[in-house]
């Protein structure tokens, strides 16, 4: 029996780095509500990532439901059908309106060619996703956000640490989330954070994250509790030490799949940019079945019988989901490109500590698999 290779596994450290932290925990009895990890983790993370303000988060998903409350969005948001749910989520539990619009099939992000058609008098902000960690077309969407004076928030949950030109693309937009899930490049075992240009909206995004409290007599406003607590702090500044090792692992291990696959017929690859530095989070292939010879469900079946758990990330189409059926975009709109790449996508195994002999057995299952 072949081993078992899941589409991820979370790069820990040794155990033997973390007890330090854990023992000064214990003894501070400092467990959370900015803690000194917690305070520590802000400021490391800012100069790492090169961000003016960052505020943590006890998951991506609260972050990005309170980056929404922070900017006192009403009406509808243009987002993009092509993501995790938690990015459309976010915009029901605002109780705002999601508008999709299609994807570019090179990239997988939002096309901003579309944005200026789904403008309506309600529209308040525009949501897009750094797919995979690519990054979006922000000059685009920020001069359209410019004209029709509305607010971007940027989902980069896949782009910890990307830059543009030697730029942190995570500093574009009003705000930007990101998520330290155990299945990110960089993870605080569930973790977030909202990067904000001003030291005026991070004091309102920490307030509102904190129930609103603003001092023991005074509750500013319906703030929620999603404060990062000491223990995931505590992993983030150990992670953080082993960043650059991990990112050029996965680096690798991108490269060794390229050059296995890259030549294969129906096989398609998303275009990477010179520009870009990435964090290499996901291997997204695309299948075409006409010259493949086999559909996606196939290959995912097929690999999976072979112990290799491969995901669908993202199928399907959150604008197809049941709950988002009753949004006149999830039909209005054509879809055309975001349902060309989720009906074809397959996430591979990428993490630190899978094997070149592991992405060897990957790679020639797939070549034998296809016609
Ligand atoms: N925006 C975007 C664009 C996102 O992709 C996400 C999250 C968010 C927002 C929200 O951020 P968070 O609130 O999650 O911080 C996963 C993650 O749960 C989710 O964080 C992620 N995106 C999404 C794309 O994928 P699943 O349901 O695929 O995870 P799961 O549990 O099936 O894990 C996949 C594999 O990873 C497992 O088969 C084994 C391995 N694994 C997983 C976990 C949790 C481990 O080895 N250890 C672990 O602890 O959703």
């Amino acid at each position: 029996m072949k081993e078992i290779i899941f589409v991820t596994q979370p790069f820990l450290p040794d155990l033997d780095e973390f007890l330090p932290y854990l023992r000064q925990i214990w003894e501070s009895k400092h467990l959370t509500n900015r803690g000194p990890y917690h305070e520590q983790l802000e400021r490391e993370l800012e100069k790492y990532l090169n961000v003016p303000n960052i505020s943590l988060f006890t998951n991506g998903t609260l972050a990005l439901i309170t980056a929404i409350q922070a900017l006192d969005l009403k009406g509808e948001v243009i987002t993009t059908p092509y993501s995790f749910v938690a990015t459309s989520h976010s915009l029901i539990w605002n109780s705002l309106t999601p508008v999709f619009v299609d994807i570019e099939r090179h990239t997988g992000n939002m096309d901003s060619s579309k944005i200026e058609s789904a403008i309506t008098p309600d529209t308040a902000a525009i949501l897009p996703v750094h797919v995979y960690g690519h990054p979006c077309n922000n000059d685009e969407i920020q001069r359209i956000a410019n004209k029709h004076n509305l607010k971007v928030i940027y989902d980069a949950a896949h782009a910890f640490n990307v830059k543009r030109e030697g730029q942190s693309i995570l500093n574009w937009g009003d705000l930007s989330i990101l998520s330290f899930h155990a299945t990110k490049s960089f993870s605080t075992f569930e973790g977030g954070a909202i990067i904000s240009h001003t030291k005026e909206m991070k004091n309102k995004i920490d307030n509102l994250k904190n129930f609103g409290i603003l001092n023991e007599l005074t509750i500013m406003g319906t703030g929620i509790n999603s404060k990062m607590n000491e223990f995931q702090a505590a992993l983030g500044l150990l992670q953080l030490k082993h960043f650059g090792e991990v990112v050029r692992k996965r680096k690798n291990i991108f490269e060794r799949y390229m050059s296995a696959l890259s030549s294969v017929q129906g096989l398609e690859f998303f275009t990477l940019d010179k520009e870009v530095e990435y964090n290499y989070t996901y291997f997204p292939i695309m299948i075409n079945p006409d010259l493949f010879g086999k559909a996606r469900d196939e290959v995912y079946e097929y690999l999976k019988q072979n112990n290799i758990f491969s995901r669908r990330y993202f199928y399907p189409l959150i604008s197809s989901l049941e709950v988002y059926n009753v949004y006149p975009s999830s039909h209005e709109f054509n879809l055309v490109n975001a349902n060309y790449i989720s009906n074809r996508i397959l996430c591979l195994p990428i993490y630190p500590d899978l094997t070149a002999e592991s992405v060897d057995r990957i790679s020639d299952l797939l070549i034998a698999f296809s016609k």
